[in-house]
């Protein structure tokens, strides 16, 4: 009788990189959280070449090549926008930057040629695409599993969609957004109360209680995966502020009774140049402090959180060692560049072992987790060759199958089993 065959293999120093390239090019992704949406959201998914061209990462670089009044951008059309940023950025400079890059990408994954620099032909492209087959293929080309969306009950075009919902591709889960309701309290809790909540400008222990309902309804209205607010680099948690007493007494509570993590995404300063829109937010480093206090104080209920600063990695890196109700996640917008996502993701590898989650796509258009993925992909190769190569040198024996488990876990595992967990 032959010895049956293992179906698991040990992994060899030699054929290392070869291995771990192949388990990440095989491994489909959970991308926890995008800006993208389920087709059936209609316009709110954006997809094709001038919705990438005109990506805000670009137009930030755009304003920089530039004396054209930002009124002037601004009133152009879509295309018109996006033919000023192709000429700008890729004819008249070379696309290096990991934004113009990222295009590139896009195109030659897509399977177009990147050599002709025919912008007109690109269009003609996507023109030609059904939405339903192009985000099958987007999502085969990405080797994405499923994504998050990110969703605001205060977006006036959300919220029709939710009014009367159309059914969601399954791939595609929701999270609760509410930078709105924690930071702009003053502006909007008329609409609360348009809305049929008896709220009041004043916090009082009525207007707590109808905010707890609110997001209550939502939860289960959308069935989120997580709650999530992004929050300045001067956040502080206990705070006697609107925030800080939302966050405490309305958020915290609700998110406990349904065991969903609340997402903090610290460090933004938003508008710092108002001209450019969307474009226009920037970066301060924060205190891990009030991180530290709230998983402290409040140890049963689950935290997720990314930093903007990359002077904030290595300290968060410290406080998620401390707190098993708190999963770090991503490499956020500013750090998403291949040299900061390698140094960040070997520091928390060498911090955190298998325990956080390395990236996530924030893409804004579809086609865009195609480059995301692509380019962070590149990078965690490297980096876990690395990191392997190291204990196999010990005499460390390793399988294939282990590598599969901790690079699933990486990539989704640890997604989920953190939204499954209870403290
Ligand atoms: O707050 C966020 O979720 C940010 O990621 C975005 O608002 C930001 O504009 C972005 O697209 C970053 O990648
Ligand atoms: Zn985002």
């Amino acid at each position: 009788m032959p010895e049956k065959m293992s179906d698991d293999m040990p992994v060899l120093m030699e054929n290392l990189t070869d291995t771990i390239r192949k388990i990440f090019n095989e491994t489909l992704i959970t991308d926890i959280h995008t800006h993208l949406y389920a087709p059936s959201f209609g316009n709110l998914l954006l997809w094709g070449i001038d919705e990438l061209l005109t990506y805000h990462y670009l137009v930030a670089e755009f304003f920089r090549t530039t004396e054209m009044p930002y009124s002037n951008f601004w009133n152009m059309s879509k295309k018109e926008q996006a033919n000023a940023i192709w000429q700008a950025l890729f004819i008249e400079r070379s696309p290096i930057s990991e934004a113009c890059r990222g295009v590139l990408t896009v195109l030659k994954q897509l399977g177009l040629d990147t050599a002709e620099r025919d912008l007109n032909a690109y269009r003609d492209w996507f023109a030609q695409q059904s939405i339903a087959d192009h985000v099958n293929r987007v999502f085969e080309v990405a080797n994405l599993k499923a994504v998050v969306m990110t969703n605001d009950p205060f977006d006036p075009n959300e919220r029709d969609f939710w009014l009367s919902p159309a059914e969601i591709d399954t791939r595609f889960f929701t999270s609760l957004r509410l930078d709105t309701l924690i930071l702009r309290w003053v502006e909007i809790y008329t609409m609360l109360q348009a809305w049929g909540y008896t709220v009041d400008k004043d916090l009082t222990e009525e207007t707590l209680s109808e905010i707890r309902r609110f997001v209550s309804d939502w939860i289960q209205k959308i069935k989120p995966v997580y709650v999530a607010v992004s929050l300045p680099p001067q956040f502080d948690f206990p705070e006697h502020s609107p925030r800080g007493i939302i966050i405490e007494q309305a958020i915290l509570p609700v998110t406990k009774f349904f065991n969903i993590p609340l997402a903090l995404m610290i460090g933004v300063n938003r508008n710092v140049n108002p001209e450019l829109k969307l474009a226009g937010d920037s970066v301060g480093t924060a205190s891990l402090r009030p991180i530290e206090n709230l998983c402290e104080k409040y140890p049963q209920n689950k935290f997720m959180f990314t930093m903007l600063s990359r002077e904030n990695i290595h300290s968060a890196c410290v406080t998620a060692r401390k707190f098993r109700n708190l999963l770090p996640f991503g490499c956020w917008w500013f750090l998403n560049n291949p040299s900061l996502i390698e140094e960040i993701t070997s520091m928390r590898a060498e911090l955190l072992g298998t325990t956080f989650i390395p990236q996530h796509s924030d893409a804004r258009v579809l086609e865009q987790v195609i480059y995301k993925w692509e380019h962070t992909r590149e990078v965690l190769i490297k980096v876990y060759t690395e990191q392997y190569s190291k204990i196999l040198a010990t005499g460390w024996k390793l399988t294939e199958n282990e590598i599969k488990r901790d690079v699933a876990n990486y990539l989704g595992g640890n997604f989920w089993k953190f939204l499954e967990s209870k403290f």
